[in-house]
């Protein structure tokens, strides 16, 4: 399996953590892809019509995105614990933790597009309710910590440490860990596993 693959996407990284966590990570081979909101890759194109990353090119020749389809399809390939729980109350709340980490990430990466806009073109209005909607998110994490801590790792734990970590590659400036200490530490455990060390972001 080929994906296209950068070290400085929170998405590509919440994949090959999934993998890595998977056992699976050794299938995957990356492939450097440059990606901009600004300036679409051509290549990537025929691939993925939306022109993002990530991407998953299976040997069939198939591809295969966003990182969330990614992510369920790596889950059906292996023979242990799921990811993505089944069924019942576990699965749904894997999901809608997938889903906070997702739109967190989201909202960091628009918001950081505004900040790299000439300065003269940034609304402050834009920078502000980012600020603000990634806040209010580190504040919910905070009364997530001790569940997240207590449950099995699910697709929702990746996804929320993929986030947090692209706060701290993009935006250490946001102090966000201040008056957050439960889920501070909850990170600081996650952050230790094999899969999130081997992903770390590099600025190349
Ligand atoms: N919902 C998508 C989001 C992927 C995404 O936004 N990827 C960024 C890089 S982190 C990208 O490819 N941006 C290029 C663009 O927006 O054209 C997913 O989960 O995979």
């Amino acid at each position: 399996m080929k994906l296209y693959w950068s070290s400085r996407s929170p998405f590509v990284r919440k994949v090959m953590v999934f993998a890595h966590e998977c056992g699976l990570a050794e299938r995957i081979v990356c492939v450097r892809t440059v990606v901009a909101m600004t300036k679409p890759n051509v290549d990537l194109l025929p691939v993925n019509p939306t022109g993002k990353i990530p991407t998953l090119l299976l040997d069939d020749g198939s591809a295969l995105y966003d990182s969330a389809v990614i992510c369920e399809y790596l889950d059906s390939l292996h023979g242990g614990p799921r990811l993505f729980p089944e069924s019942g109350p576990a699965r749904w709340t894997a999901l809608r933790r997938h889903a906070l980490g997702n739109n967190l990430t989201d909202n960091l990466m628009l918001w950081r597009n505004e900040t790299l806009r000439p300065q003269p073109q940034q609304s402050p209005e834009i920078l502000a309710a980012f600020e603000l909607k990634v806040r209010n998110a580190v504040a919910a994490l905070e009364h997530e910590a001790a569940a997240l801590a207590a449950d099995p790792v699910s697709i929702g734990h990746v996804a929320i440490a993929c986030a947090l970590g692209y706060i701290d590659f993009r935006f250490a400036a946001l102090d966000w860990r201040t008056g957050h200490d439960r889920i501070a530490r909850w990170y600081e455990t996650f952050a230790r596993r094999p899969s999130m060390v081997l992903t770390a972001h590099v600025d190349q």
